[in-house]
């Protein structure tokens, strides 16, 4: 890594690779407006795009340029990566390549490690000592892992994939169920991979007055209806629309950047009804986030492997929340996610992409 941690007063260099895309044009207009980083923090943009998207990328260049954010210090569009996270302090990685009609799981890696490969080495080379990367494309958890892979001189718990737009959409659901406002529900968990595999774990939740265990009585419920509704929203969002979600993607990349940079302190500071929390040591009370990093052994989930966990941002760090009782209704589905990861892993593996 060629560049110091950047200093409060520079602005700092954001780099969202996809940006020509869906969820990269939901983001950047947030990003630019201080959603991610705070009212006071100056943001220079980095948006990488493939050759065939670099125009339309400049049209999303001059967009923001006519919002008139008055945070947003610079707006360069590469299509080198080298050139797009010089620099960086924070990297969304969203651009990915789609599983398209007939390709296989190691077809799909192949090709996605043909992008996380490069781009983990560039962010090595190139991207700040405090960088942070959230992994948005899919296959996110194993994108992830290819890209810390090819970046021996970043830590790898520097690398995180989303699971947060799962975390509030399981925070959505159970709000809905319990009848009580979203602002009242915590300690949702989500493990595992982003994908329909996901386990979203409300047996330690709490929504109003109700505990996980008489939220999670109704055992048909939670197994047929929450579990599947979360896991497999995306669907429905596709269903609904015709394309698949960006905006809620977008905003659940930003509150992971912002909870991880910032804490939840500030997080809280700009909101409603987060006065009374705010007051705990760490910001969170007895809440938690869900967050993709790489595994230290926790949980029973394999070292290395990059798995969704309950986690709190302290101090700029994630802390997987500890000693959390598994059941053995939540062992068997975290197991079940865990070993997909393990076969993607494999698979990568024997593919000599990680
Ligand atoms: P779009 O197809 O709208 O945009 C993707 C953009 O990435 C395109 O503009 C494309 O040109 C660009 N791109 C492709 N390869 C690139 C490369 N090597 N460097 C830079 N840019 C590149 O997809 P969008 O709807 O924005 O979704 C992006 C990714 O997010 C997909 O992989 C999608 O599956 C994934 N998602 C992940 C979610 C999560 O929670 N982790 C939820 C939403 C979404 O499904």
């Amino acid at each position: 890594m060629s560049r110091e941690p950047s200093e409060d007063t520079a602005p700092a260099v954001v780099t969202v690779t996809g940006a020509a895309g869906n969820i990269g044009y939901a983001a950047l207009f947030r990003i630019a407006s201080g959603a991610m980083l705070g009212p006071r923090r100056r943001i220079a943009l980095r948006l990488l795009e493939i050759p065939a998207a670099v125009r339309a990328a400049e049209g999303v260049a001059m967009e923001l340029a006519d919002s008139a954010f008055e945070l947003l210090d610079s707006v360069e569009v590469h299509d080198d990566p080298a050139k797009a996270f010089d620099g960086a302090s924070f990297a969304l990685l969203i651009g990915a390549k789609p599983r398209t009609q007939g390709m296989e799981r190691a077809d799909l890696l192949q090709a996605n490690s043909g992008i996380f490969g490069p781009q983990g080495r560039a962010l090595n080379e190139g991207a700040a000592e405090d960088v942070r990367v959230v992994v948005v494309g899919n296959p996110a958890n194993t994108n992830a892992l290819i890209a810390l892979s090819h970046a021996p001189d970043i830590p790898p718990e520097r690398f995180t994939a989303l699971t947060r737009l799962d975390h509030n959409r399981a925070l959505a659901q159970l709000a809905a169920k319990a009848a009580v406002p979203l602002a009242e529900v915590s300690r949702v968990s989500i493990w595992g991979n982003h994908s329909s595999t996901q386990y979203p774990d409300i047996f330690h939740a709490r929504a109003g007055w109700l505990t996980g265990e008489q939220l999670a009585a109704d055992r048909a419920w939670l197994a047929e209806e929450f579990v599947p509704a979360v896991a497999k929203r995306g669907a429905a969002i596709i269903d609904a629309r015709g394309v698949s979600s960006a905006g809620s993607a977008a905003s659940a990349a930003i509150d992971h950047l912002r909870d991880w940079a910032l804490g939840r302190d500030f997080a809280l500071s700009q909101s409603p009804t987060g006065s009374a929390l705010s007051q705990s040591p760490t910001g969170w009370g007895d809440d938690w986030t869900s967050v993709a990093l790489p595994s230290p052994g926790a949980y029973g989930v394999p070292e290395g492997l990059v798995s969704s966990f309950p986690a709190r941002s302290v101090a700029g760090e994630w802390l997987i929340v500890e000693g959390l009782s598994i059941n053995e209704f939540s062992r068997a589905r975290i197991d079940a996610s865990v070993a997909e990861l393990v076969a993607e892993r494999d698979a990568v593996r024997a593919l000599g992409l990680v």
